[in-house]
């Protein structure tokens, strides 16, 4: 007898279908919920059944708990999964559900508002013994308090959105003169983003790693951890890349932050899947960052090392199963990657590239598994999130993953939209990245938009391949009196190489009559603050303004040493991507 009739998926695309597959196998029946904009969308097709729920934006149908619960009602659903994002971790609808009698496949609602507020939640397990990264949890009232704590903690520090969450609304400060504007910054962010400007102040770590520990708790008192994921490679904190085990971490550290996420999911009194994030400092200190109350994106690389069914858990631990394993039996087993394949244009600054993808082929063979929710045909939408695809792959150890990854990349067929594809080829054979390094700073480098777009369509073990990095000329050679032709590959140093060139191209661009001494709006967004005047003297690296975009605060800054003149732009203006902002000449 299956533990559910019916469960209700409140999600759409890969995680989605993803759901509706464990469901299946445990013999449960699937029920999909589908926006107008996704009549034709690949888990709605995957579903027993499926409900529209509303108009495209999430707000009316995703997001739309009334519809959700009357889908629920209608299908005869005994339990709702939530996914991830949307619905995941709202304490509200998860209270909803169960006064509806439905079962709420995810942990407490108790435990997600407890959680949901970064501030109680570092009190909570700073009570619990979880150790979090030195500063206040108090909301800071000061710029003066800013240069107060630093001298205290030591400087450099990071300023943080108490509502904030997942790094939105950080600000690194060196030094107690940057305190003022970063403090200003980090408020505005706050406001901009969570309706609410109280920021607080920690140490700032140099060079951390993004470690995170997965648990499964069920109602029975059992919890355990999974071992950790190492997603320290991000853009803006979304994750791109993660991998277990993480480079950083050795058998004893695990055991070590495994039993620090056990003691603090049994604090909050936590049920079902959730996740631990925290920073590992290059000392090899743990610190908590924030519980994550949901299945996460990257729980398919645990998946893949443990042999484990994380869904499959979460829907047993809800119907009030027991655990399936018991620390002692979880195993760790090779090496697990994921690369997320979003709809995304790496050369302009990994804006969303939605549109029709109008080729679609999967990679497949030994050792990978692709997570998706489109086919051949689909739209990506601009309304929801550009992921396509999650790429994983397992091997036998992280050199053995890393090759397989890359030879997944290539066979993956993709066309109609720009994709991360030539950026994960990219990245995976960075130097940095083949030694397992922290690799700040090098997904946004110039250098890896360039080679990306090189090799979004070239091939990574097939080097002769146009947009390789092996240059090919013919020589005019002679032996022995007879003349042959032979060809002459190059390896080029591709990214001190192709850096140049990109350089060379941006130069020779122009932009617009100021010619290169033009400082332009790298998006499209709105003009927030102006730092300089027109006739003041700035040097290089110097913030000029400030563009917000999709809510985030975006630096713009000075290439040279100058004076600032023909300034075009003022707060609260509208720009669009390459618009002049000011000129910086000499
Ligand atoms: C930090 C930090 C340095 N010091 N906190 C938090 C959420 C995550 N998305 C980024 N966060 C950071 N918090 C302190 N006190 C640096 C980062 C950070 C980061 C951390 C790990 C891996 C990649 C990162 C990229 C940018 C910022």
């Amino acid at each position: 007898m299956a533990v559910f009739g019916k469960v209700l998926v409140a999600n759409r695309g890969e995680i989605a279908i993803r759901v509706f597959r464990t469901l299946r196998e445990l013999g449960i029946g699937t029920v999909a919920v589908y926006s107008e904009a996704d009549r034709s969308a690949a888990h709605v097709a995957y579903a027993d059944e499926a409900y529209l729920v509303g108009g495209g934006a999430p707000s009316e149908s995703y997001l739309n708990q009334e519809a959700v619960l009357d889908a629920a009602r209608r299908a005869g659903a005994d339990a709702v999964h939530p996914g991830y994002g949307f619905l995941a971790e709202n304490a509200a609808f998860a209270r909803a559900c169960e006064e509806n009698g439905l079962v709420w496949i995810g942990p407490p609602a108790a435990a997600i508002e407890a959680m949901g507020s970064k501030v109680e939640a570092r009190e909570r397990m700073q009570a619990a013994g979880v150790p979090i990264v030195p500063g206040v949890t108090e909301p800071v009232e000061s710029a003066e308090e800013v240069r107060r704590l630093g001298d205290e903690l030591g400087w450099p520090i990071a300023i943080k959105a108490s509502a904030g969450g997942g790094g939105k609304g950080l600000k690194m400060v060196r030094s107690a003169d940057e305190a003022e504007r970063a403090y200003e910054s980090a408020r505005r962010e706050g406001e901009a983003y969570f309706s609410d400007s109280a920021v607080y102040v920690e140490r700032y770590l140099e060079d951390p790693r993004h470690v995170e520990v997965q648990v499964l708790a069920d109602a029975h008192g059992n919890v355990i951890h999974l071992g950790e994921r190492d997603c320290t490679i991000q853009r803006r904190h979304q994750k791109l890349v993660e991998e277990t085990p993480s480079p950083a971490v050795d058998d004893e550290l695990r055991e070590r932050i495994g039993r620090i996420a056990v003691d603090a999911a049994r604090a909050v009194g936590y049920r079902s899947a959730g996740t631990l994030e925290g920073l590992l400092s290059r000392e090899g200190e743990w610190f908590f960052l924030e519980m994550n109350t949901r299945i996460q994106v990257e729980h398919t690389v645990t998946e893949l090392v443990t042999g484990l069914d994380l869904v499959r858990e979460q829907i047993l631990i809800a119907a009030g199963e027991p655990l399936s394993v018991r620390q002692e039996d979880v195993r760790f087993t090779g090496h697990a990657l994921e690369c997320r394949i979003n709809a995304e244009d790496v050369s302009n600054g990994f804006l969303p590239a939605p549109g029709t993808i109008t080729h679609y082929r999967e990679p497949s063979g030994p050792g990978i598994r692709v997570d998706s929710g489109v086919v051949g045909g689909s739209e990506i939408s601009p309304l929801y999130d550009p992921m396509i695809a999650k790429l994983v792959v397992h091997g036998v150890d992280r050199e053995h993953a890393r090759r397989r990854m890359l030879r997944a990349l290539d066979e993956f067929e993709l066309a109609g939209v720009k994709t991360l594809v030539g950026f994960h080829k990219a990245l995976l054979t960075h130097p940095c990245f083949v030694e397992g390094g922290t690799c700040h700073g090098l997904v946004e480098s110039e250098l890896m938009a360039a080679r990306a777009a090189e090799l979004e369509n070239g091939k990574v073990f097939a080097p002769a391949e146009p947009a390789a990095a092996v240059r090919e000329s013919v020589r005019v050679v002679e032996v022995d009196g007879r003349r042959f032709d032979v060809r002459l590959l190059t390896p080029e140093a591709p990214y001190a190489e192709l850096a140049r060139r990109r350089r060379e191209r941006s130069r020779g661009a122009g932009q617009g009559g100021a010619g290169k001494d033009a400082v332009v709006s790298p998006m499209q967004g709105t003009v927030l603050a102006v730092e300089v005047e027109e006739g003041q003297a700035v040097k290089a690296g110097q913030v000029l303004c400030i563009v917000e975009a999709m809510k985030m605060e975006n630096e713009v800054h000075a290439h040279r040493d100058g004076t600032v003149s023909e300034l075009s732009v003022q707060p609260g203006q509208p720009v669009k991507t390459g618009q002049v902002i000011c000129v910086v000449s000499g």
